[in-house]
């Protein structure tokens, strides 16, 4: 049943929502917010080998082998890079991931998340 038939009957029985032929016609609006992205960023240094960046794009950033390569080299001669961009807990997941990999590996590789 459409709003103009729905209604013809508007006003005859303003309270009565029972009455036969009567019904009220809603719109649901949906409340829901599209969440914030952030960009992680990964920053060049003189000592981190490019194979560790190369491999850390492909594992933690699920990037193909020429991906990354072309990621690592962008950061090596520019001097930062975006990784990808995410909601904000994965990207916090994947710095902390980052940074924990080149930790252990005792590299100095620097790792940060910047809102888009
Ligand atoms: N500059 C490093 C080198 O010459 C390579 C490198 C690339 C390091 C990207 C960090 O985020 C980085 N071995």
């Amino acid at each position: 049943m459409n709003v103009d038939m729905a209604r013809t009957d508007m006003g005859k029985n303003p309270r009565d929502d029972t009455t036969p032929g009567t019904s009220v016609v809603t719109k649901t609006r949906p409340k829901t917010k599209k969440p914030s992205l952030y960009k992680v960023i990964l920053l060049n240094d003189d000592y981190t080998p490019m194979e560790f960046v190369v491999m850390l794009l492909e594992n933690v950033f699920h990037k193909g082998q020429e991906d990354a390569t072309r990621i690592m080299l962008h950061v090596h001669q520019r001097g930062v890079g975006v990784c990808g961009v995410f909601p904000y807990d994965v990207a916090e997941t994947k710095v902390t991931q980052v940074i924990d990999l080149a930790r252990r590996h005792e590299h100095p590789l620097q790792c940060t998340m910047e809102r888009e």
